[in-house]
């Protein structure tokens, strides 16, 4: 939507070296949500997108938007996504001035055709150092061409979302200095300025994913300079993830490809339409059979069914999930809001092994939801992790896979069989609690984390005995099953084996 409001000059950025506004050049903005509902006391969803009316001296258009709903697929309401094939793709770019931060991707991050999957993604993006003021870098195109579209694209979730830079072209000719480092205005050697782009809102957060684009009469030119400033000086982390710029020929004989036509997403509802999963594979398309195949299924019937095996009052589970495989995770699989991510490498080689069932148990954690208890009842109880990681492995092995008997206790493992064992160890005390004591031990612990007010005294109620006390029995039951298990064994043993 096209807002009448007239944001207000956000001023330069704040550094050391500031430069004179020129006149003719269009500014971009964004404003926030925050500042528009006081303008309109209106509670209008989300961000908008403007332009500032263009003068007669620069015929440059430049939009901003902030994406209402970001995903790996980079998909703007106002704005074409990032493309793989423009110009930029075959061009050479230089750090003219500055560094780029050893955390992040090198700067042909930025022309790679490719963004970050995610919203905190580091290697898939270019940024200058932390702590340091920006930086230069310079495009080389190879040849003069007439440049019809000019954008740029960022993600993170905080203040190194936002754009703020200051871009400049040249054809070359005359008294041209390439690379002008700070300090050289380089309006003074051969280059013309073209837009001051700054998306940061007047007010509230900036981070987010971001697109800006540069439009209509840019000009004809082989070079082109971006000046990038940080977005905060408050800490050392206000440099911006940039994931891509797309420099588009006027004159190129072909719509650029967008890197959105090569995301690979699977979407499919459940429980009649209640829920909505999507997988996607962009990041590990080899995985997109087995992902069909054996995982869809497994998310589809399984995410209402932990859903209804951990019912409380008054609660709804995330209606949305997403299932996203990455690359460079140092983990399986994590999970977060509604969120899972999947270590792609993790995946390929456990297929035919712990693949299914670690989605199963992150999807436990999405319904779990135990955070909220802190963001509603300012006095939650913590739930212990053990727990938190016993339940989902509960349903894990239990429920889900029994079949695999992947959370036994054995001779290997009762040395450490302690209820609070975490994981798999904790899944199987739990199990056996409900067998044993109370059947619905886990539905009663859950709906007390997921309100804050998990205590060891619940265990006492539903079973009459202490935590402890459960534990002690039911570790001294698997001892005994394991020692009538090998006197069975030593007296199974044949005439030839007695030898
Ligand atoms: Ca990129
Ligand atoms: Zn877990």
């Amino acid at each position: 939507m096209n807002s009448s409001f007239k944001p207000k000059n956000l001023g330069e950025p704040r550094l050391a070296h500031s430069f004179k506004d020129t006149d003719g050049v269009a500014w971009a903005s964004l404003e926030s949500t925050r500042n528009r509902m006081k303008f309109h006391a209106l509670a209008i969803a989300a961000i908008c997108v403007f332009v500032l009316e263009r003068t007669s001296i620069a015929e440059v258009r430049t939009v901003a938007e902030r994406n209402e709903n970001p995903t790996a697929r980079f998909k703007f309401k106002n704005l074409s996504g990032p493309a793989k094939n423009d110009a930029a793709a075959k061009a050479r770019f230089t750090i003219v001035d500055g560094t780029a931060d050893g955390n992040g991707g090198s700067v042909d991050k930025l022309h790679d055709g490719r963004v970050p999957t995610d919203e905190d993604q580091p290697s898939e993006n270019f940024f200058f150092r932390a702590g340091s003021d920006g930086g230069r870098i310079l495009i080389d195109l190879g040849s003069v061409i007439e440049i019809g579209q000019i954008n740029t694209y960022s993600w993170h979730p905080t203040t190194r979302g936002a754009q703020v830079y200051h871009l400049y072209g040249s054809d070359g000719q005359g008294d041209f200095n390439a690379q002008p480092k700070r300090g050289t205005a380089p309006e003074q050697c051969g280059w013309r300025l073209v837009a001051k782009v700054d998306t940061r809102p007047a007010a509230g957060e900036n981070g987010g994913q971001y697109g800006v684009s540069i439009s209509e009469t840019i000009g004809r030119y082989r070079y082109l300079l971006f000046d990038i400033f940080p977005t905060e000086q408050a800490d050392a982390f206000g440099n911006t993830f940039y994931s891509e710029i797309d420099v588009l020929d006027l004159h190129a004989p072909e719509a650029a490809e967008t890197v959105a036509a090569q995301t690979i997403e699977h979407v499919f509802e459940t429980d009649g339409g209640k829920y909505r999963i999507t997988i996607d594979t962009t990041a590990a398309p080899d995985l997109t059979e087995w992902v069909d195949r054996e995982l869809a299924p497994v998310a589809q019937g399984w995410y209402p069914r932990i859903v209804r095996l951990l019912p409380s009052e008054g609660y709804e589970a995330p209606s949305q999930v997403a299932i996203v495989f990455r690359d460079g995770m140092t983990v399986p699989a994590a999970a977060s809001g509604g969120r899972i991510s999947c270590n792609s490498r993790w995946f390929s080689q456990n297929l035919k092994g712990e693949a299914r069932g670690a989605v199963v148990h992150e999807m436990v954690h999405i319904v779990q939801n135990y955070g909220r208890a802190r963001r509603n009842n300012p006095n939650a109880t913590s739930t212990p992790g053990w727990l938190v990681e016993g339940i989902a492995d509960y349903i894990r092995w239990f429920l889900f896979e029994p079949e695999t008997k992947g959370a036994e206790i054995t001779q290997r493992n009762i040395s450490r069989a302690k209820y609070d064992g975490n994981y798999r160890i904790t899944g199987n005390f739990l199990n056996w609690v409900t067998e044993k004591y109370a059947k619905d031990i886990v539905q009663r612990l859950n709906a007390a984390a997921r309100a804050g007010t998990y205590n060891e005294a619940l265990w006492k109620n539903a079973t009459g005995k202490t935590v402890q006390e459960l534990g002690d029995e039911w570790k001294a039951f698997h001892q005994a099953r394991l020692a009538a298990n090998a006197e069975s064994k030593i007296n199974a043993l044949t005439d030839e084996e007695r030898k």
